[in-house]
């Protein structure tokens, strides 16, 4: 017989069947009631609007129809709690979840925990516990045997980046995407909100920067050379309304959405709509556009205070949406050229104290570190503003340039490197290595793959991928860590269907990299088996066009 709690993903802390009093197995049916301990009303909501399309079962509150006992034949208990006990050992995105005796119960080191065990849950009852309707008729075939679960995360920033500025996912798309972190317990969405192609955030003080910045008048797709190549405007952005209603699905679901806005590269869009933004004694910015191609625009913001006002605006706006302690401001890829060639640029950098023969680094030409020194200018400006209004700014590992700011987390991008210095400077690193975690890049080397970019980073390559450097394995720095995060760019991915295609299987991998610990992984040949037994099979019942194991379809 198939045993259900073999084919957990990601896998847990730890398994077993139930030792004594191997009661009747937890059946979730027309009379299960639901005991809503404090704090785990949420999941209550999330167990009966998920749950209940999927088995028919309503759900009703304990004691609501005079039954509370257990009772076989789909009478059972769903008990919800949270434990300090819990917490303690787990932390409190951990959670136990003990089935037998006709009955269920999951205890939460907090109410994210209780959420989490009940993705374990829902896992339990088998794939179609993934549909948005009942597909079979009928009672009494949604079993959870004899079992306990303990569980809890082995990294609290488990992520998942989403490029929604090379091409737009309409909100729907942003909130199935939240779902399917949910559904493999990752807590961190970072949205890609800003680039040179598209501005997608409503600002209310500044109008232009989604009615000029929201729309390309052309979109290369796919890759230079594919069929898909092609010259159709592309667009969209999301009212403050919208991303108000993603932050609040993200919370009920215990996921933060990092917001990101890129400075001081990467804003073509953003100087399009508003040309002061941009160096303008050596470029015609009033003639720019936003950028329809891929790459990196040359046309990267003025360090100038009208700038960093603007952008203060920007933010305000920004953190009014976005609670979240961590504001990603970019920093990545800002050529540097026009700064160089821009005498207010240089008059800034005299003023500044940074002498355009700062002493260079290796391989680094005075003005090279001049203009480094300028982007760090930037920086420790927005570190203190955000600082002051209780956030974190965190940027890409190029914010290490000419010195990182004080209270800055680094998203280390460019390999490992950049996470390992800033994590021995003291400061928080996420883990994203472009070589091991970019899921827009290749996940096979052959020639059928849709979109032949990239590293090839297969389903094993990133099941074997460790966010802690040896560097730092043991060390006092190694706390610095906070996890790791898969990147999925979209320059070649226009649609739901591609994004879904580079995404899974390979977030299913990730999730155990950065949930399970290490032991707990296994190895994987278990993992594919887990896969084939039961995950694939859930995907499919959400909808997910993940790559097939056998290969890629031929479209
Ligand atoms: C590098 S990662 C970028 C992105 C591209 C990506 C393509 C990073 C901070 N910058 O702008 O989309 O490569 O793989």
């Amino acid at each position: 017989m198939h045993v259900p709690y073999t084919d957990l993903i990601p896998a847990p802390r730890s398994v077993a069947p139930q030792q004594d009093g191997v009661g009747p197995d937890f059946v979730l049916g027309p009379h299960t009631t639901l005991d809503v301990g404090p704090g785990t009303d949420g999941t209550a909501r999330w167990l009966r609007g998920t749950l209940t399309p999927a088995t028919g079962a309503p759900l009703p509150p304990r004691g609501s129809d005079g039954r509370s006992e257990a009772r076989d034949g789909g009478g059972g208990e769903l008990v919800l709690r949270t434990d300090e006990a819990v917490a303690a050992r787990f932390g409190p995105e951990g959670y136990v979840l003990r089935a037998g005796n006709g009955s269920l119960r999951i205890t939460g080191g907090a109410p994210a925990g209780v959420f989490l065990g009940a993705q374990t849950l829902r896992q339990l009852l088998g794939p179609a516990a993934y549909r948005r309707a009942r597909t079979a008729p009928g009672e009494a075939t949604w079993r959870v045997p004899p079992v306990i679960v303990e569980d809890g995360p082995r990294f609290p920033w488990r992520g998942y980046m989403l490029d929604v500025a090379r091409h737009f996912t309409p909100k729907d798309g942003v909130l199935r995407t939240l779902d399917l972190l949910a559904a493999h317990k990752l807590n961190v969405l970072h949205l890609h909100l800003t680039d040179d192609q598209g501005w997608r955030i409503e600002i209310r003080s500044r109008p232009r920067l989604t009615e000029v910045g929201g729309t390309r008048a052309r979109s290369r797709v796919g890759h230079r050379g594919s069929p898909l190549w092609d010259e159709r405007a592309h667009g969209g952005w999301y009212s403050q309304e919208d991303l108000r209603e993603i932050v609040a699905y993200a919370a009920d679901r215990h996921i933060t959405v990092v917001p990101e806005i890129d400075i001081p590269g990467h804003s073509q869009a953003a100087i399009a709509a508003y040309p002061e933004l941009g160096n303008t004694d050596v470029v015609d910015t009033s003639a720019l556009e936003v950028w329809t191609d891929w790459g990196v625009s040359p046309n990267v913001l003025a360090p100038g205070d009208h700038v960093l006002r603007f952008y203060e605006g920007v933010l305000e706006e920004v953190l009014e949406i976005f609670p979240s302690r961590f504001i990603h401001l970019g920093g990545d890829e800002c050529p540097k050229d026009q700064w160089r060639a821009s005498a207010f640029a240089r008059a800034r950098m005299r003023e500044l104290g940074i002498p355009d023969g700062s002493p260079p680094g290796p391989g680094v030409t005075a003005g090279e570190a001049a203009a480094e020194a300028l982007q760090a200018w930037f920086f420790r400006h927005f570190d203190r503003w955000l600082t002051e209004r209780g956030r974190r700014l965190i940027g890409w590992d190029e914010i290490l340039q000419g010195g990182l700011a004080e209270g800055a987390a680094v998203s280390s991008w460019r390999g490992m490197a950049g996470g390992v210095a800033a994590a021995r400077a003291g400061h928080d690193v996420v883990m994203c290595p472009e070589q091991e975690l970019y899921l827009d890049h290749r996940q096979d080397g052959g020639a059928g793959e849709p979109v032949p970019l990239g590293y090839v980073r297969t389903l094993r390559d990133v099941h074997a991928y460790e966010p802690v450097p040896p560097e730092l394995a043991g060390t006092a720095h190694e706390r610095h860590v906070l996890g790791a995060q898969a990147n999925m760019w979209t320059e070649c991915a226009e649609n739901q269907q591609r994004v879904d295609y580079q995404t899974f299987p390979r977030l299913a991998a990730f999730a155990e990299v950065v949930w399970s610990p290490p032991l707990a992984r296994g190895n994987f040949a278990d993992f594919e088996r887990r896969m084939a037994d039961a995950h694939y099979a859930r995907l499919e019942a959400m909808g997910v066009a993940f790559r097939p194991p056998g290969g890629p379809h031929p479209w």
